[in-house]
């Protein structure tokens, strides 16, 4: 996911063009917002955590881009990539150190898993939406 800020600055275009130059191959894209109950449910393992209800009203304040990205090793080679998940702490040249500007607008989200990229992945898209 590109995250509300990061859209909202008009970096969407730079992120998927980096990606794109990273070795991802998309295999699905769309333009779309989290409902409330979405971004509930999306971060639900963060619910007794102190940011948890900041985290959701930031995620639901605007647009978003959901994608699917395939690689050898993919959630690793993408978590790599994208950096820290605090801004402050990632790697010069990562995604979240180039367009995040908190621990909270940190520019992307990434899948934990393989297993959390499946259900991620059917949770933007139906079957014929992916390539
Ligand atoms: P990551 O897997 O790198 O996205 O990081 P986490 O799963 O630990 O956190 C998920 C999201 O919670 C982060 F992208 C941003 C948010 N977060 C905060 O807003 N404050 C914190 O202190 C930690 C995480």
């Amino acid at each position: 996911m590109i995250k509300p800020k990061a859209v909202a600055d008009g970096n969407m275009g730079n992120i998927i063009a980096k990606i794109i130059e990273g070795g991802f191959n998309i295999k699905a894209l769309k333009y779309t917002r989290l409902t409330e109950g979405d971004a509930m449910k999306f971060y639900a393992v963060h619910k007794e955590r102190p940011f948890y209800n900041d985290l959701v009203k930031f995620m639901t304040s605007g647009p978003i881009i959901a994608a699917v990205l395939e690689k050898d090793n993919a959630v690793e080679a993408y978590r790599n990539f994208i950096g820290a998940t605090n801004p402050a702490d990632a790697e010069e040249g990562t995604i979240r150190k180039l367009y995040g500007t908190s621990i909270e607008a940190n520019a992307v989200h990434g899948s934990d898993s393989d297993e959390n990229a499946q259900i991620e992945s059917n949770f933007y898209f139906s079957e014929r939406e992916m390539f």
